[in-house]
């Protein structure tokens, strides 16, 4: 068994005067209620160092075990974004007619969707972000290094992508067509990944119109035990 620890750095953190706090920390709020889900799309390029730029800031996320077990994909290719609305819409056209309950249809009211995803082409690029349960490991013997908490770590790098983008001037949608097993064939990614979520990023189109709803309030969503 090892029992050689790891090698420990000094920490690197700024400690702020509680004045900067406030202000950052509510700059942060102001720019965050804007952020929006976007189904409109310009289809004006997006520069792409930015989009890998904001790839990177979603690596920064903490993983389970540090595994990182996300793979992201971004697409600018227009045959490839046809072939992933294609089959998006195939998948969504048997959701809207029988696979999704009455009430999820009822629901999904205010948002005015239908099976029909154009903005998986307008969109200048898609980001698929896919969770990885292991990765091979080269034993010789086709081993496994098994990953933990795959959910949770790539929900909260997918959180951290969005934030990003938004603060970076993009707009996002977050997509989850269902299910989502042809991202894989399409995209061509090895079987211990599973497509999690796919994000088209661009510029809204300058007639987009988002739906008129309300967030919580703080009340509502917090409870404090002091
Ligand atoms: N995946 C479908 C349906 C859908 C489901 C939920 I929950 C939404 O918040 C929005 C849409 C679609 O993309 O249309």
């Amino acid at each position: 068994m090892k029992d050689s620890q790891p090698p420990h750095i000094p920490l690197i953190f700024e400690r702020l005067s509680e004045e900067e706090m406030h202000e950052r920390s509510q700059a942060l709020l102001e720019r965050m209620k804007g952020r929006r889900s976007v189904r409109h799309f310009d289809s004006a390029p997006v520069p792409l160092e930015i989009l890998r730029r904001c790839i990177e800031v979603a690596g920064t996320a903490p993983s389970g075990a540090h595994k990182q077990p996300w793979t992201f994909c971004l697409v600018t290719n227009s045959e490839v974004k046809r072939s992933i609305r294609e089959a998006a819409e195939k998948e969504e056209y048997e959701n809207y007619h029988g696979r999704m309950s009455e009430r999820w249809l009822e629901d999904l009211k205010p948002f005015d969707t239908n099976h029909l995803k154009p903005h998986l082409e307008e969109a200048p690029a898609l980001i698929v972000i896919f969770r990885q349960s292991w990765t091979p490991v080269e034993d010789g013997y086709g081993g496994k290094q098994q990953h933990y908490y795959v959910q949770e770590s790539v929900g909260i790098a997918s959180g951290m992508l969005l934030n990003a983008l938004h603060e970076s001037g993009l707009a996002t949608l977050t997509h989850t067509p269902s299910p989502m097993g042809f991202l894989s064939d399409i995209l061509g990614r090895p079987s211990n990944e599973h497509a999690y979520l796919l994000i088209p990023v661009g510029y809204p189109a300058s007639n987009c119109s988002v739906p008129d709803i309300e967030r919580k309030n703080l009340e509502e969503i917090m409870v404090e035990i002091h």
